[in-house]
Formats: structure tokens, C-alpha cells, sequence
């Protein structure tokens, strides 16, 4: 049974995430994270931190699949595309023959190897990946002077939370909004006033570990 916090012993702040009573293992888990290049500075420091999470919560690093997108906007095909393949790929019979090849570095799903082919004698039969348990989909949007930064925040959001009700596979949302430069980088721990911030990056490695365990709980 879950135990309720003591008020008095709260921080200060009502702001940001409670930590979980449970520790989620994430030593079964495989997780994709795909991140957008632009504002380069500050997605280095989420996918390190995402990185440093998953990893904390056991999660091997031949199952951190990383991907990467020219900007936000490309997030969604993206995730949308891996789940896909993870699952296609997964849900093969035929073992992977092309010695441990991954599909993940062209956004395409394998294509099926020949089922009358030989493999040569000692290559490896590497079992069907499993699928992604979790997708962690990252950008740092900054507003400009122009509408692109609604249009896109807008259409961004919506569509990873229609790819991850529609897959049923969780989709993080490690898009940060940010209206300033320096509202990004406190975000990502890179602040440059007396606070450095936090990294958010880390709360969605959390966050993926959490979810991909749930779903598998309520399969
Ligand atoms: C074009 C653009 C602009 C102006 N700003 C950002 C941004 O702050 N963050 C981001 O991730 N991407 C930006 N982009 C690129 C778009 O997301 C997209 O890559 C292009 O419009 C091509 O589809």
C-alpha cells in the first residue's frame, strides 16, 4: 500500500515531480530516445541526463536506442516510425542473419533476411528484438519572433500524444518550451544565474523506466 508523504517534512516548493515510492527496474525494458538537433547546447545535456537515468534504473545499454531528427517538427515521424518497426521486427519469426545489424540508424524497418539463406558457418542468430517499451522524444523549442514556435509546439505535442494513445507504447514528452534562452538551459541544468536548474532530462529517463514498467503491468 502506497504511503501518504507528511506534509510537514515537504519541500518548501509545491513545484515538480514527487519522487516514486517504488524504484522501477529497468533491467527488462528497451527504450528509443530520439532528439532534434536544433539549440544543440542544450539537448546534449537532456539526452545525457535521460542517458544517466535510464541506466541508473538498469537499463542495458545495447536497449538505449538513439535516434536523431534536423529539428522537433520531425519528432513525431520519427517516433511514430520506430515504434512501428520495433514492433514488426519484434514480431518476426525469421532470426536476424545480418549479424546484429540494427535498423535503427536508417528509420526503416529490416527488410525480412531470405528464408532459404544459409548463414555462414559461426555467424551469429541473433534473436528478434524485443519492441520499445518506451519512446523518449526530445527538442528544445525557443521562441523567435515569429508564429513557427506555436505552430509547432502545438502540432508537436499533439501528435506524440496521439502516437503513444494509439500505439499504446508511452511516448515521453522531453520537449521543452521555452521562451527565453535562459529558460532553456535552466532546464536542462545549464543555468547561468546563481541556480544552474535542473535537468529534466533525467526526470524523463525516470519517467520512460516508470511507464514502460506500467504498461507492462496493465498488458
Ligand atoms: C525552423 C525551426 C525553428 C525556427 N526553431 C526551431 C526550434 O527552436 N527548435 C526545433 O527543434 N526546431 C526548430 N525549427 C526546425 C523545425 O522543427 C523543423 O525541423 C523544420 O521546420 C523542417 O521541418
Amino acid at each position: 500500500p502506497r504511503e501518504f508523504r507528511d506534509c510537514n517534512k515537504m519541500d518548501p516548493t509545491i513545484k515538480g515531480l514527487a519522487q516514486s515510492d517504488v524504484q522501477y527496474d529497468g533491467s527488462s525494458l528497451r527504450i528509443a530516445i530520439v532528439y532534434a538537433r536544433w539549440n544543440n547546447t542544450v539537448i546534449d545535456a537532456l539526452v545525457a541526463g535521460a542517458v544517466a537515468k535510464l541506466k541508473e534504473r538498469g537499463v542495458k545499454e545495447s536497449n538505449i536506442v538513439i535516434e536523431t531528427v534536423p529539428g522537433s517538427f520531425e519528432l513525431p515521424l520519427a517516433c511514430s516510425r520506430m515504434i512501428a518497426g520495433s514492433h514488426v521486427q519484434a514480431s518476426s519469426t525469421v532470426p536476424d542473419l545480418l549479424g546484429g545489424l540494427s535498423f535503427s540508424g536508417s528509420l526503416s524497418p529490416p527488410k525480412a533476411p531470405s528464408r532459404t539463406g544459409t548463414p555462414a558457418p559461426g555467424a551469429a542468430l541473433n534473436l528478434p528484438k524485443q519492441p520499445f517499451d518506451a519512446v523518449i522524444a526530445i527538442g528544445v523549442l525557443i521562441k523567435g519572433a515569429t508564429m513557427h514556435f506555436e505552430y509547432i509546439c502545438d502540432s508537436v505535442s499533439q501528435a506524440l500524444m496521439k502516437i503513444q494513445l494509439d500505439t499504446g507504447v508511452p511516448v515521453i514528452f522531453g520537449v521543452l518550451t521555452a521562451l527565453t534562452e535562459d529558460q532553456a538551459l535552466e532546464r536542462a541544468g545549464l543555468g547561468r544565474g546563481a541556480s544552474k536548474g535542473h535537468n529534466h532530462g533525467e526526470d524523463w529517463g525516470l519517467a520512460a523506466v516508470e511507464m514502460g514498467s506500467h504498461v507492462r503491468r496493465w498488458a
